[in-house]
């Protein structure tokens, strides 16, 4: 197996399930590759998921590379090389014991930095940045920690990113072009245009229901996967891929492909409302500014619904007074979290509220810390 000869990172993903590993290993890599000019050797268990998000990646069966970066396929055959500068290990992974047995092998080793998930919980501040020591190996562990504040890695923002979205809003042909690649026809005049990407939820009728009595038309975008086969099944519609159609009044579903990254972060742009879900769409809804309602990853004993919690702790300070018990109740009930019922009425309304308050937080986000930023600074500082 190869080992870079030049000065990199090393990056290791397992794909537990969905896109979220990946997607954000592969923006991480991104990040530092174009922005930090950094060589990053991408070590992932099913690079195959790649070619989902990343249209430029065709042929896994071979080494792949894109800008600085080398795309491999996991293997207990890899190892670190003098010029391996850095370790990520991305959702602690666990990188190969003979990888590891090597590292401690070498006079200078890399700095080895464990990328959490995503959290708004408080425990964060606590967290991040400590060191832990391997009690066989003696290399210390760096723990960074994404999250929303200064005691925080902060968040995956490409610096381009805002030039990006406003060139791309400031022209009509752009977004034209986006609509006709997705085969849906742009958004009328005074209609309600949403994007869904999550997970099986048994909320999504009542919402499809409450903004049918909207008095708005309202399409809502669907890309093919787990939210069309779950809408499908609880309507009882036959929509499965891209190109499928339903319309019950002014309420409109349209399924359309899954895309790579950037065009995805085109659609969130463009909709007035989105819903997203786990991890990396979440950020991607933030930076886009409009209403969002959150999907969180489920889990066991419903571990997630303290995530929600808190995620609505700092969303909902953002929110006019009128709209707070309205937003947080919808937010938690998407989440099959119990207490005040939605108010499904209102709806149109609390969409509203929540995106004049996504667009504020999103103002704030943008000055906090950048998590591809906060890893170079913590490599320098160690390493040094
Ligand atoms: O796919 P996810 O559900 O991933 C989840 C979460 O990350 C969760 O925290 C993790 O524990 C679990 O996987 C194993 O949701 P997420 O994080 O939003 O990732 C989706 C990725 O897919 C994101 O990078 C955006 C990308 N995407 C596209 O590139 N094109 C698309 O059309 C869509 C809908 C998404």
């Amino acid at each position: 197996m190869s080992v870079p000869s030049k000065p990199h990172w090393d990056l290791f993903c397992r794909v537990v399930d969905n896109f979220g590993d990946i997607g954000v290993c592969w923006r991480l890599a991104r990040i530092l590759a174009v922005e930090h000019g950094i060589a990053t050797r991408l070590v992932i268990d099913r690079p195959e998921i790649l070619e989902k998000i990343a249209s430029s990646y065709k042929d896994y069966s071979k080494t792949y590379t894109y800008s600085l970066i080398e795309v491999v396929r996991w293997s207990d055959s890899i190892r670190p090389s003098t010029d391996t500068c850095v370790l990520v290990e991305v959702f602690a992974c666990d990188p190969p014991a003979p990888y590891l047995a090597a590292m401690a092998e070498l006079a200078r080793p890399p700095l080895w930095i464990n990328l959490e998930y995503l959290s708004a919980e408080s425990w964060v501040a606590g967290c991040h940045g400590l060191l832990s020591r391997h009690p066989r190996l003696g290399i210390d562990k760096l723990f960074m920690i994404p999250g929303f504040d200064h005691a925080s890695a902060g968040l995956l923002r490409e610096s381009s990113l805002d030039e990006q979205r406003r060139r791309f809003l400031s022209d009509p042909e752009a977004r034209a072009a986006m609509w006709c690649r997705l085969g849906v026809p742009p958004p009328a005049p005074g209609e309600l245009r949403a994007s869904l990407f999550g997970y099986e939820n048994p909320l999504v009728a009542k919402l499809l229901e409450a903004l049918a009595r909207d008095p708005r038309p309202v399409t809502v975008v669907v890309p093919e996967g787990r939210s069309v086969a779950d809408l499908s099944r609880r309507l009882g519609l036959g929509l499965a891929r891209a190109g499928d159609a339903w319309r019950d009044g002014s309420l409109q579903l349209r399924v359309v492909p899954f895309t790579d990254q950037d065009a995805y972060d085109r659609l969130l742009w463009s909709c007035d409302l989105n819903m997203v879900r786990g991890e990396d769409s979440l950020v991607r809804a933030l930076w886009a500014g409009r209403a969002m309602l959150w999907q969180a990853y489920p889990q066991q004993d419903d571990d997630h619904h303290a995530k929600v919690e808190a995620l609505l702790d700092r969303l909902l300070p953002f929110l006019e007074p009128a709209a707070v018990a309205d937003a947080a109740a919808l937010w938690r009930h998407w989440n099959g979290m119990s207490g005040r019922e939605p108010a499904w009425t209102r709806v149109g309304r609390t969409v509203g509220a929540l995106a004049s308050a996504v667009a504020a937080w999103r103002q704030v986000l943008g000055k906090g810390p950048e998590l591809a930023t906060s890893l170079v600074k913590a490599a320098a500082s160690q390493i040094e």
